[in-house]
């Protein structure tokens, strides 16, 4: 079957797209959007991260949209997003692999206090203190799906105590479970690095604010490689100022790029990456959407399915 598949992204590179959906989906026509779309737009299937609103619900032959990435609320942010048509995330190994690669990084380096170091070492600063053994650090992540509970596993070997936190509850071994908002008191009560594996909706956004930092025990880091909107950047830079939160590794903002004179940038308690925790591989993901494509097309839903009344 010819199928006609549009893509959108300003951050990636639709020729690695375009060649892997050759490789996968020959017969397809490939058509990368730059922007809006002018005249009617006959597509089966959208590929897409952060497309202009208003641009899905043109497509009206739409069978299923794809997400770039395994969070959903770039899409689901459109007012005129057409709930009507299935929806998919990016769920892949390889996604997985990376985030825990990060999440491990970035735990071990605010457990071992390297964001303090770096900024001695800008001020020639030799100021040596007695680092905690990995056993008596107490790691919570917020968001225990798929890349919460990997990144859990990936932690366990070093031998933190873990716990998770999710809406509705999950078994995973050695991680203390916490649900719900009493959960969420309780696992901010007893962190001392809190990573944000959260996706982002109504009820998650800002959800690390002011009232919610202040359960953190003193001195706590945070990693965020959720969204950037999960943070109320002002409440996190008053904790860090007044040092209640030691330091926090930030992937994720409210704006990216994040902007030039955003205080993050210079704030000696912050380290910056550029939304890179993990990226989508082209080739393999083009072949789960492909796969996709044929169970739509023979009336089944695509994988990795979004509930769009849930956000995530
Ligand atoms: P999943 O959908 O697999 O997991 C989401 C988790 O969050 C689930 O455990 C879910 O609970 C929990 N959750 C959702 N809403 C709430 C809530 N209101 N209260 C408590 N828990 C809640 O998502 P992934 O693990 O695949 O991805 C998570 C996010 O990571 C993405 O949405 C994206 O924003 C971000 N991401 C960032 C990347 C980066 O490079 N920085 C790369 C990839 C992803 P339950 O289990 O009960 O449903
Ligand atoms: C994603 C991301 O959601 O890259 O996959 O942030």
């Amino acid at each position: 079957m010819s199928d006609h598949i549009v893509f959108f992204s300003k951050s990636d590179i639709p020729q690695s797209w375009q060649t892997a959906f050759a490789k996968v989906r020959p017969g397809a026509r490939f058509e990368v959007l730059s922007g809006a779309v002018t005249g009617p737009c006959d597509a089966d299937f959208a590929v897409v991260w952060h497309p202009p609103h208003g641009e899905l619900a043109r497509m009206t032959k739409l069978k299923a949209i794809f997400s770039l990435g395994a969070g959903v609320d770039h899409v689901l942010g459109d007012p005129e997003f057409p709930s009507h048509v299935p929806l998919s995330r990016v769920v892949d190994p390889t996604l997985t692999a990376g985030m825990s690669e990060y999440v491990v990084l970035q735990v071990l380096a605010l457990h071992r206090g390297l964001p303090g170091y770096i900024a001695a070492q800008r001020r020639g600063l030799w100021r040596p203190s007695a680092p905690k053994l990995a056993r008596d650090v107490r790691v919570g992540i917020m968001g225990m799906g798929v890349l919460g509970r990997d990144a859990a596993r990936k932690l366990a070997p070093f031998g933190y105590r873990l716990s998770g936190w999710s809406r509705s509850g999950f078994e995973e071994a050695g991680v203390e479970c916490h649900r719900g908002a009493d959960g969420l008191k309780a696992i901010l009560r007893s962190t001392d690095i809190l990573v944000c594996l959260l996706p982002l909706t109504a009820e998650t956004r800002g959800i690390l604010n002011r009232e919610t930092l202040a359960l953190l025990p003193a001195g706590a880091a945070i990693l965020n490689a959720g969204r950037g909107a999960h943070i109320v950047d002002a409440d996190l830079l008053a904790a860090l100022d007044a040092r209640h939160v030691s330091a926090a590794a930030l992937d994720v903002f409210a704006e990216e790029p994040l902007p030039a004179p955003h205080r993050y940038w210079s704030h000696p308690g912050v380290i910056v990456t550029p939304h890179v925790a993990s990226l989508t591989n082209a080739d393999a993901v083009a072949a789960r959407m492909s796969a996709s494509m044929d169970r739509v097309n023979a009336g089944l839903p695509p994988f990795d399915l979004v509930d769009p009344a849930r956000g995530y």
